[in-house]
């Protein structure tokens, strides 16, 4: 028996127990090992029941993941080759058990459905993830999941990919018992009581009265297409899960999985797969911080409080509140207070009439927050977040005004977007515990912060930043500090590009379309709208100093702010909208501004292709990422793209920008950019680390691969 996998016995009932640390993937040798497990029960005739359980925190959570390039780059195109093993464990002539804690996800739930009955803890999870690695199940889930589910749950599960508590899958048929105590012994004595009463092995695959119904098949998968089609624009996964339950309902059982195989492999091997294999990993590849040890020390967090009840403030202060730490709620007067508080419980409202929050659960995490206009419990706090308005002077005042009010080893950061933050530290005697937590707006949704390292922040205050990042359900990245960390200042480049496209020829609704169409979440321009033009204005007014003499700078957002369209706040920006609506309207005045100025600055326009406007935006944002890397400022290309996809709606299934650049190939991003330097100027002068990396073949990937 390999040690990944052992066989016990508990009297006449077999134990198979996975230990494969930390999820009991199935990686090389698991399958096997259960395969074997399986084998030699079958032939002891003093085993008469079967239990498979995994050792440590959980059942087996899919899969191993990292065996996936080895399966796309032909080493070994096995698919993933468990279903023969699946087979043995359903032909068994003993009843086997399946006994769930933690995550029976993927190739895990794949197993537990092969097995005849499946027995569960309370907070059991199951599911089967796969679409959200751009794949779909490998093993039998999606031809076994509708037989003990029905065909809406299973194509749901499936083509989605969300986890489904123990109790819920109790109820749909997919679990069979709630073990409350001892899972092992509940299991055991599960399968005791089955061999007791002669209960014959229930095979999943025989099991069909739930898959008969063809024409309620057809309306449930008629509306999980409909779901998915509005929720996964672009990606290729979920319409093919959906095609693979289908075939469970039309398709004799083995001709179901081979099916399912051949839509599993066409998956397997797109590029959104393997983006979305990297987006994966790269959430946990940031979590690293060379030179600081995951185990470095923390300080811990029991306590928080939040400066500025503003939309930020209020986001930040539900995130602590959300993740069970009190938290102070400081305004500077009651009616700004009462203002923020406000918003909060608004958001809160929101989320309980959808459903997804329970008005117990919402009074709950109210009570967490304990607003205030005063500092005198300050010194309570172990981290407190400073988001007032971004105005250096009033940071600084803020800053050495909560030196005094808070304990010395308070951490002091600040949710500052694009400010300075050793400037702010400067306002310190403890430059040391300061640091930027950058959210993201809306605050409490966006799951990144970017962890804004100054020059001597302790490496004891970086790690508990990015600690109470995951405490508070956020992935952290940590960034250097210079003007826009890492997100903004690409951000700056990529919207530079969209209004200089306008200027020469593209239309607004163009440039917003093609980005859409590339899978953005919203255009350039219209992201604009959303957050208010008036922002990066007060900001542009503020450093006009900085900006060097003779650079090209975009001649039309400026004015438009100066007409006071700051975009839906004020129901027109580059686009005009209906009262009460968000919906962009193409607006005429803005297009004859446009042509206007173009003709005033001697602009001679054109028309403009699709293409350009991607690859001047995309590689805009990839030539100043790989600045940013050279710089130091990011860790890794990784970095930027985990950013990129959580903070500012970058497609997961393109992987990210850099990665983006990748799969383009960095020698024809790389000749591309040195094309736009020859007709745009030095703006475009290409990135030294781009030129290397194109030049000697490499990737952005091989990048990181020699930094870790
Ligand atoms: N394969 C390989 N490594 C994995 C892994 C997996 N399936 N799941 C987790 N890890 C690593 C992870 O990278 C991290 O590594 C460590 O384990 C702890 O993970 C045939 C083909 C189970 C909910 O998609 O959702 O089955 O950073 O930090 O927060 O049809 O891991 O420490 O080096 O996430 O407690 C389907 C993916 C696969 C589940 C636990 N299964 N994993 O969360 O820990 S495809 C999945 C998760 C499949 C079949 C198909 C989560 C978790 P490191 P973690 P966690």
């Amino acid at each position: 028996m390999s040690d990944l996998v052992q066989l016990t016995k508990d009297g006449e009932i077999a134990v198979i127990t996975i230990n494969n640390p930390p999820v009991n993937a199935l990686s090389p040798g698991v399958p096997e090992g259960i395969k074997e497990s399986v084998e030699a029960s079958i032939q002891d005739d003093a085993v008469k029941g079967i239990v498979i359980i995994g050792g440590g925190r959980t059942f087996i959570a899919g899969a191993d993941i990292k065996e996936f390039g080895k399966m796309t780059s032909g080493k070994k195109d096995r698919g993933v080759g468990f279903n023969p093993i699946l087979k043995i464990v359903e032909n068994c002539p003993k009843p086997i058990v399946a006994a769930i804690h933690g995550t029976a996800f993927g190739g895990g739930l794949e197993t537990a459905m092969a097995c005849h009955y499946r027995v569960a803890v309370p907070s059991a999870l199951v599911g089967q993830p796969e679409v959200k690695l751009g794949i779909i199940p490998g093993a039998g889930g999606t031809q076994r999941l509708p037989r003990l589910a029905g065909v809406a749950v299973a194509a749901e599960m499936c083509a989605v990919g969300n986890p489904v508590p123990a109790p819920q899958a109790h109820e749909a048929g997919i679990v069979d018992k709630i073990i409350d105590g001892d899972l092992l012994e509940g299991a055991v004595a599960f399968a005791r009581e089955l061999v007791a009463a002669g209960k014959p092995p229930r095979k999943t695959c025989d099991q069909t009265d739930k898959i008969s119904d063809q024409a309620a098949n057809q309306k449930a998968l008629a509306a999980v297409r409909d779901k998915v089609a509005k929720r996964a624009r672009g990606l290729m996964a979920p319409g093919k899960a959906i095609d693979a339950v289908e075939a469970a309902t039309k398709l004799p059982f083995e001709e179901g999985v081979a099916r399912e195989q051949e839509l599993f492999k066409e998956c397997l091997h797109s590029d959104q797969s393997k983006a979305m294999i990297h987006v994966f990993f790269g959430e946990r590849a940031v979590a690293k911080v060379p030179g600081i040890a995951k185990d470095h020390p923390k300080i811990e967090i029991k306590r928080a409080a939040v400066v500025g009840g503003g939309t930020m403030g209020g986001g930040i202060t539900m995130n602590y509140a959300n993740a069970g730490i009190p938290v102070l709620f400081k305004e500077i007067s009651d009616e700004a207070l009462e203002k923020g508080l406000s918003i909060i419980k608004k958001n809160y409202a929101a989320t309980v009439s959808k459903g997804r929050l329970t008005q117990e659960q919402m009074d709950q995490r109210m009570a967490l927050i304990e607003p205030t206009t005063s500092y005198d419990k300050f010194k309570e706090a172990d981290i407190v977040v400073e988001a007032v308005f971004e105005e250096m002077a009033l940071k600084k005042k803020v800053f050495a005004e909560l030196e005094k009010v808070t304990r010395p080893d308070a951490i002091l950061a600040s949710n500052t977007s694009t400010l300075n933050i050793d400037e702010i530290a400067s306002a310190t005697s403890k430059p040391d515990y300061v640091i930027g937590h950058h959210f993201f707006s809306p605050a409490n949704v966006m799951r990144v912060v970017e962890i804004v390292r100054g020059k001597q922040s302790s490496d004891t205050v970086i790690a508990t930043s990015m600690a109470i990042a995951k405490k508070i359900n956020k992935v952290g990245i940590l960034v250097g500090n210079c003007r826009g960390f890492v997100g903004n200042r690409m951000f700056h480049c990529y919207q530079r590009e969209a209004q200089f496209l306008l200027e020469e020829g593209a239309r607004v609704e163009q440039v917003d379309k093609v980005l859409y169409d590339y899978g953005m979440a919203m255009g350039p321009l219209a992201v604009g709208d959303l957050a208010g033009l008036d922002v990066g204005w007060r900001i542009r007014k503020e450093y006009k100093h900085l900006e060097p003499e003779g650079i090209r700078q975009p001649l039309v957002v400026d004015q438009i702010c100066e007409m006071g369209r700051f975009g839906q706040k004020t129901g027109a920006g580059w686009y005009k909208y209906e009262a009460g609506s968000r919906a962009p309207i193409p607006d005429p005045e803005v297009q004859k501004l446009i042509e206007e100025t173009a003709a005033k600055a001697g602009i001679e326009r054109r028309e403009i292709s699709d293409q350009e406007i991607l690859e001047r935006t995309l590689y805009a944002l990839v030539n100043e990422g790989a600045t940013i890397l050279a710089e130091g400022i990011a860790l890794r290309a990784v970095d930027i793209d985990m950013l990129y996809i959580l903070g500012y709606g970058f497609p997961a299934q393109r992987g990210g920008p850099m990665w983006y650049a990748d799969t383009v190939g960095l020698k024809n991003v790389y000749e591309r950019v040195c094309e736009f330097e020859k007709q745009h100027g030095s703006l475009w002068a290409p990135s030294p680390l781009l030129k290397e990396l194109a030049e000697s073949g490499k990737t952005f990937a091989d990048y990181d691969a020699s930094k870790a």
